[in-house]
């Protein structure tokens, strides 16, 4: 074994969301049930037997309460309803009892950091500066120029492409908001206000017997609520980035470890998976994901989703070319750190926030995107931590043609890059911005990950008997599950059968040591995990074309478990191939 692998020894309890493999659903496009062009709660119960077989524990659906819709249900009107396209609170927990009934467990996605303005709260909150919920959001006065031109409280770039703050005409004042102004930013600081998130958002799902939580932008509920202006890094716009001004804030952990004591723990063993942002030293994220720290059991570190982005939150959308020693080093960095602690870590490469995996990662040409699918099945399956599946990665589903016009991208965020770039082409200040974005979109747009299902090669691919809320993939008839599930060499049946592989061998897969052997290789990705004596060695080619596998001298006392080929070549890895050795014996 090699000198440098470090054994991971788990303390704590080997608790059962650790070796589970979680499968994200997105509700508006997972699968309709009354043709109404949405998903909805009655047509993923339809799908529950599908996900057992596929392998999955856990089934995480993204938000599902009530919402006008503007972040697709990231802007949660009321805690305790469920939007009626979706179905009902009874629809809910009868998707636990389907869940629960085969093994599986269910968990939501909780919004917290702020609610939307149609929500009651923000409703009374707005209505007059001295309602007894006005500090329940932040509310601050205007500044005015040298010229008595009114101005937000501070210079603030949100996340959606415009200021963070928007003014009230009715009482005078700005209200904050990182993302939609339709997204009001709820005051931590306030203690009635963290009692109603706790009772509402919290106990009242925990209650229905949900099993824990994905926890959105879980480290920005805690502001500096002086609320400075942030440095100039922009000089041609008077929004500036300010990240810091939000993110890891003062009391973060003392409001984590608060909701934890007070609402998660009297509940027992609740997963909570907090999405962290722009926390790039692991011994601060150890902070909030150390079993003794009591306040998450495992964050996603949102950098490899960011590959091929912008270097900026203004460029976030120019796409950049990425070396595959980027990707290396985000994996190594979050697969290792959390040796030798009582922390947890996740292995993920989709969600609803980021473009398909495939064409991001690997290449959705037609050669090359099943074998692509599988060589990143193999490095997802072979990862230390919680590992989850986004829908349809299953089956190898990919980015929208890079032809859709822009009118096709719903998503508000996109849509506000894009329109922001057009102001700035038809101000001349950036002539060639909007044409830039266009390209970074189709490549890097959240929408790619919300296309709908696609479940077969009937019309709308089996998704909905209706009109789409969103268009389908133009190759839903050559991907899709029904095709997949019949075909031993399909994406699916790959995935089935190396979910299956992950658990058999779990103590390398889940639990083992990871160790980089070829970090200066910018064409195949060799990696080891280690645990007693045992070791696994995963070889994968990220090109088009054949690659030396220069690992293969460490492969003579081991035996190839899987490959994405049936003809494997022993001195090189094939375009797109991924190969997992096993130890015989202890080594
Ligand atoms: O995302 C947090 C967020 O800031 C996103 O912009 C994220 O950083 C980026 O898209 C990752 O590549 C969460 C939800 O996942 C997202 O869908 C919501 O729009 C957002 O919060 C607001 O609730």
């Amino acid at each position: 074994m090699s000198p440098h692998a470090v054994q991971i020894v788990p303390t704590g309890t080997n608790n059962w969301w650790k070796e589970a493999t979680i499968y994200q659903v997105y509700p508006a496009s997972f699968k309709d049930s009354n043709g109404d062009g949405w998903g909805d709660i009655p047509g993923l119960i339809s799908k529950i037997p599908y996900l057992h077989s596929l392998g999955v524990d856990v089934v995480w659906l993204s938000p599902m309460y009530d919402s006008p819709m503007h972040d697709m249900g990231y802007d949660v009107s009321d805690y305790e309803k469920v939007l009626p396209a979706y179905g009902t609170v009874e629809d809910v927990e009868k998707l636990v009892h389907a869940c629960h009934e085969r093994g599986m467990k269910l968990i939501l996605d909780l919004v917290i950091n702020h609610t939307s303005d149609q929500h009651k709260w923000f409703q009374e909150s707005r209505s007059s500066k001295d309602n007894d919920k006005r500090d329940w959001y932040f509310w601050r006065p205007p500044r005015y120029d040298a010229y008595g031109n009114r101005l937000p409280p501070t210079n603030y770039r949100g996340y959606f492409a415009g200021s963070t703050w928007t003014w009230d005409e009715h009482t005078q004042e700005y209200y904050l908001h990182l993302y939609a102004k339709e997204q009001p930013d709820l005051n931590w600081d306030n203690p009635a206000a963290r009692k109603a998130i706790y009772d509402s958002a919290v106990r009242f799902w925990l209650d229905k017997g949900v099993d824990g939580f994905r926890v959105d932008t879980v480290n920005k509920y805690s502001k500096h609520t002086s609320f400075p202006d942030a440095p100039i890094t922009d000089p041609k716009s008077y929004i500036q980035p300010a990240i810091q001004m939000w993110c890891n804030g003062p009391r973060i952990h003392e409001f984590l470890r608060e909701m934890y004591d007070e609402t998660l723990q009297p509940y027992g063993d609740v997963v909570t998976i907090g999405e962290l942002a722009n926390t790039p030293d692991p011994q601060h994220v150890l902070k909030y994901v150390s079993a003794s720290a009591k306040q998450l059991s495992m964050v996603f570190h949102l950098d490899i989703g960011h590959i091929g982005m912008g270097d900026s939150l203004e460029d976030k959308y120019i796409f950049r070319p990425w070396k595959l020693t980027e990707m290396k080093s985000i994996v190594t960095k979050w697969q290792s750190f959390i040796e030798g602690t009582d922390g947890w870590t996740t292995a993920f490469c989709e969600n609803h926030d980021n473009g398909r995996s495939v064409s991001r990662f690997g290449s959705d040409a037609p050669e090359y995107r099943e074998r692509s699918a599988k060589m990143l099945a193999l490095m997802m399956v072979a990862m230390t931590g919680t590992l989850f599946l986004y829908q349809g990665q299953e089956i190898g589903m990919i980015n929208a043609p890079r032809d859709w016009p822009v009118d096709e991208y719903k998503d508000i965020e996109g849509r506000g890059y894009y329109e922001e770039a057009q102001r700035q082409v038809d101000a001349g200040i950036d002539p060639t911005r909007k044409d830039r974005i266009m390209n970074g979109l189709g490549i890097l747009a959240r929408d790619h990950a919300r296309l709908p299902m696609q479940w077969d090669d009937t019309p709308h691919a089996g998704f909905t008997t209706g009109t789409p809320w969103m268009r389908l993939h133009d190759l839903y008839k050559e991907i899709n599950v029904q095709q997949q599930e019949s075909d031993a060499d399909s994406v699916l049946t790959f995935w089935k059968t190396v979910l299956r592989l992950r658990k058999e061998y779990r103590e390398l897969f889940i639990h083992g040591a990871f160790e980089i052997l070829d970090f200066d290789n910018q064409n195949t990705f060799c990696f080891i995990k280690s645990r007693e004596g045992r070791m696994a060695l995963v070889a994968l080619n990220f090109t088009s074309e054949e690659q030396p596998f220069t690992q293969v001298a460490m492969t003579g006392k081991m035996k190839l478990l899987v490959s994405n080929y049936t003809d494997t070549l022993s001195e090189e890895l094939q375009p797109f191939e991924g190969r997992i050795y096993i130890s015989e014996e202890q080594i």
